[in-house]
């Protein structure tokens, strides 16, 4: 098989942090131990299939700049979409990740009705068995694209032609064999135009209905055919539409609560997404751990001036490391992993590239996890909160929580006692300063 990524030879080696080489890995060293864990059990990174291989490098102004010739346009499909793997499982295996995860159009063209289009992606899935078997590379998840064809403008689920609920179910359903035959590790939902542009043509409660029962039948199926992986949404605040149900992940533990699921599905959470929706990418991990269902993370970055979804490879040390501090204290990763929902600027045309970029996120994910692992080992940020709540890990504090106290009693007590706490300092300051010190100091 001639190689497609002839310029970067196999596989990316980690030399540590005082190399110069651009095409070794600083930090990502696979087998070093952290917590308890390989780093590559730790991060569990995968490669998307979409951005890196499917995405011709076009915008809204201009047309495809990058070098991917399985694109072109008088190709035969199918042997199009087996070149395009070719390169992928190339990519993953030089790159040295272990996972991928990929929407079923990205892998296998759409066919002229439903019925080929399930042909065309039984055959791309066995060709991905086939690489995946001689090559190690596993599925982190899988995804059906619910967005593209015009019949989903108006959502899929959301629909308000029941044919569209239909056609997109019958698409989830053949993906998600897909994804199970792959032995995929999760099945992720994100809902692209599942919101709306104008409540004026908007039954929004009836929509809301829909996506609650068509997300009901995909974890009735997940049982009925014994996938044991997870189920995620991914919460995105608005883009395609101009809001979308799935704001974020609080919105989204009260919609599963709402429906019953939420013991059911979880979310993959994604950096950006976070931010457009106003919040941190730690607050996201944090509020979906509190809630217990945090699931996975599609790496990625946006731009502080611009307010839409740029997918940038991750490059803040300091931002990830806040994320990933929440996720080991979550536990870590279960059947989760770092995504990278990355594509190169418009004009990175270059085929090495794609390395330079997931290179350096993958460095910046694993210094982030050394100094996430120092802060929990130091211990300093636990003591500062173990005295912080040490009247609710006292019998008052058990007591109030447990609900032995109405609000006459505690309108009696502070009567009775003349209970008249003073404040305390938060010691923002101080924490943010141990922050710091921990990525100076991890080597
Ligand atoms: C869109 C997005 C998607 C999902 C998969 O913003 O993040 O790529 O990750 O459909
Ligand atoms: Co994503």
């Amino acid at each position: 098989m001639s190689e497609f990524f002839s310029d970067v030879s196999a596989p990316i080696a980690y030399e540590g942090p005082t190399s110069d080489n651009p095409l070794a890995f600083r930090w990502y060293d696979k087998n070093r131990q952290v917590m308890g864990r390989s780093m590559e059990e730790q991060l569990r990174f995968a490669v998307c299939y979409w951005h890196s291989f499917n995405w011709p490098g076009n915008d809204v102004f201009g047309e495809g700049t990058f070098d991917r010739p399985w694109l072109a346009a008088d190709l035969d499909p199918i042997e199009a979409a087996k070149a395009k793997m070719d390169a992928a499982f190339e990519f993953f295996t030089k790159l040295g990740v272990p996972y991928f995860s990929f929407h079923d159009r990205d892998v296998a063209p759409e066919g002229e009705t439903f019925a080929q289009s399930c042909e065309n992606l039984d055959i791309l899935i066995d060709y991905a068995a086939e690489h995946m078997a001689r090559t190690g590379v596993k599925v982190l998840w899988g995804t059906a694209q619910l967005f593209w064809q015009p019949r989903f403008a108006a959502g899929a689920a959301t629909n308000p032609n029941p044919d569209v609920f239909l056609h997109a179910a019958a698409q989830v359903k053949h993906c998600m064999d897909a994804t199970h035959r792959l032995n995929g590790e999760n099945y992720v939902l994100w809902g692209g135009r599942e919101g709306y542009e104008t409540l004026l043509n908007t039954r929004m409660g009836q929509e809301l209905d829909q996506l609650g029962r068509f997300l009901n039948m995909v974890v009735q199926y997940k049982h009925d055919i014994g996938f044991e992986g997870g189920i995620l949404i991914e919460p995105k605040p608005q883009e395609p539409t101009k809001h979308q149900y799935d704001y974020d992940s609080a919105t989204v533990y009260g919609f599963l609560k709402r429906y019953g699921l939420e013991d059911e599905i979880k979310v993959n959470i994604e950096v950006n997404h976070a931010t457009l929706s106003g919040h941190d990418f730690n607050h996201e991990i944090a509020q979906a751990a509190a809630c217990g269902i945090f699931g996975s993370v599609d790496a990625n970055r946006g731009d502080d001036r611009l307010g839409w979804d740029t997918d940038q490879f991750p490059n803040s040390v300091e931002q990830m490391s806040l994320g990933v501090y929440e996720i080991l204290r979550a536990g870590g990763f279960t059947t989760g992993g770092f995504m990278f929902d990355t594509k190169l600027r418009r004009q990175s045309m270059a085929r090495d590239d794609l390395f330079h970029g997931h290179v350096g996120a993958m460095d910046v994910m694993a210094k982030s996890l050394l100094v996430a692992a120092k802060l929990i080992e130091d211990g300093e940020l636990e003591a500062i909160l173990t005295e912080r709540y040490a009247g609710w890990d006292a019998d008052q504090g058990r007591n109030i929580l447990a609900g032995g106290l109405s609000l006459s009693d505690c309108h009696e007590l502070v009567l009775a006692q003349n209970i008249d706490p003073a404040p305390s300092s938060g010691r923002q300051e101080l924490i943010e300063n141990l922050v710091n010190r921990a990525i100076e100091r991890v080597s």
